[in-house]
């Protein structure tokens, strides 16, 4: 099982998408184990996207994720960083398959409505930036026999 941050932006909570977004996480089978909205500060900006700190984009990133409020959720599931990525599409709107949530829901580069860590060691750095320990629960949904088979 792997553990990923997702994040609905800005965008996302403005255009009351954040029940359709959920929801295509949950209809996946992936379980949210840990949720919460917050307004990201620019501090939280500045760790969060720090390997864009230096880009020219920057500046514009960090007015728009600090704009309003975000919904931050852990998401866990076999292969979950990779899935929810694929989930998501590429980077721009217009640059993503139909069919992704950005695809389907998105036409731009910066509003693109859902941030999901990119590997292993971003989704445990992410999600340390946005939640505690003890605000994650795991727990086994009863319907799990009837997602997968019992040895995948
Ligand atoms: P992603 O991993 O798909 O979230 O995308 P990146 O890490 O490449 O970029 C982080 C965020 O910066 C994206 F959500 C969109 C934004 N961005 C811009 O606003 N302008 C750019 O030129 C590139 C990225």
């Amino acid at each position: 099982m792997q553990r990923t941050l997702i994040l609905c932006k800005p965008d996302c909570v403005e255009r009351r998408l954040v029940g359709r977004v959920l929801g295509r996480f949950e209809e996946k089978g992936l379980n949210i184990i840990a949720m919460k909205m917050l307004r990201v500060t620019p501090e939280l900006a500045k760790l969060h996207y720090a390997e864009h700190v230096q880009k020219p984009f920057y500046p514009g990133l960090e007015a728009f994720i600090t704009g309003a409020p975000v919904v931050a959720a852990v998401i866990e599931g076999l292969e979950a960083i990779r899935v929810v990525r694929e989930m998501l599409g590429a980077t721009s709107g217009l640059q993503a398959a139909a069919g992704t949530i950005r695809g389907d829901l998105s036409s731009s580069r910066q509003m693109n409505l859902v941030h999901a860590s990119d590997g292993p060691e971003s989704a445990e750095r992410e999600i340390d930036l946005y939640f505690a320990a003890d605000e994650i629960h795991t727990y086994t949904p009863t319907l799990t026999p009837w997602l997968k088979a019992a040895d995948e």
